[in-house]
């Protein structure tokens, strides 16, 4: 008889996610959802005359992390849960110039009829109490395959490069949490997204003295 440690078992009710149609399935909705932030630059571009897009790139959550995410929210890891519960399984980020180039992209993709928006977070008028602010559109879009048609949800992240920076470097103080001088880091980092914030409006506001030339 094999004894399954936690772990194991957790893992085994989550090989779901191991499944090579699920893998196919979001590969195809991150390749479709970054051609529709390709398109929606596009499209900008000639109304604005300059690119807003810096880059867009895509990823699905590693098993891992599904299972660690099930456990803080505090439910069962299994794959009808994760599927269920946890949003951001299947994860775009999309890096904009400037803070209402954020704005437009969302107000461009959220016109597009083939993209179910099921939630907004805007955490750069409102920043989590960590400092984080980038604004989150929880999406479905349809993925044909084998003959059916499936609703696939992803997170959208929108972000400007300084948004993006202050969160890879609060990303990294995530894994030394607990230790006291990362709790002293996270202090001063939180002062940080302020400046951040600051830096964002003054580029902004920089950008339109210079489209006003
Ligand atoms: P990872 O490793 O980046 O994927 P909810 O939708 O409200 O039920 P959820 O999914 O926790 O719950 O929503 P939330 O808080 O909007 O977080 C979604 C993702 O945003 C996170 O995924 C991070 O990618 C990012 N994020 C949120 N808060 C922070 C933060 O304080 N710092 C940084 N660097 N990123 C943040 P994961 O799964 O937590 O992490």
């Amino acid at each position: 008889m094999t004894i399954r440690t936690d772990q194991t078992a957790k893992n085994q009710d989550l090989m779901g996610f191991q499944d090579s149609a699920f893998q196919v399935k979001s590969s195809c909705a991150i390749s479709m959802l970054t051609a529709k932030i390709k398109i929606a630059d596009a499209e900008l571009s000639l109304k604005l005359g300059r690119s807003v897009l810096i880059q867009a790139n895509g990823r699905v959550k590693s098993t891992e992390s599904i299972c660690a995410k099930c456990q803080k929210k505090g439910f069962l890891p299994t794959y009808e849960n994760a599927l269920e519960r946890i949003n951001d399984i299947i994860g775009v980020r999309a890096v904009c110039s400037f803070e209402d180039d954020v704005y437009r992209m969302a107000r461009v993709l959220s016109s597009h009829r083939d993209l179910k928006i099921l939630k907004k977070k805007d955490y750069i008028k409102t920043p989590k109490s960590s400092g984080y602010r980038s604004l989150h559109l929880i999406v479905e879009i349809p993925v044909y395959f084998q003959g059916e048609m499936e609703w696939v949800r992803a997170e959208i992240q929108l972000r400007t490069p300084a948004m993006d920076f202050w969160a890879g470097v609060d990303h990294q103080l995530r894994y030394k949490k607990g230790r006291k001088e990362a709790f002293l880091i996270g202090e001063e980092l939180k002062q940080y997204s302020q400046v951040v914030a600051e830096l964002d409006l003054k580029m902004m506001e920089l950008r339109k003295r210079i489209d006003a030339i």
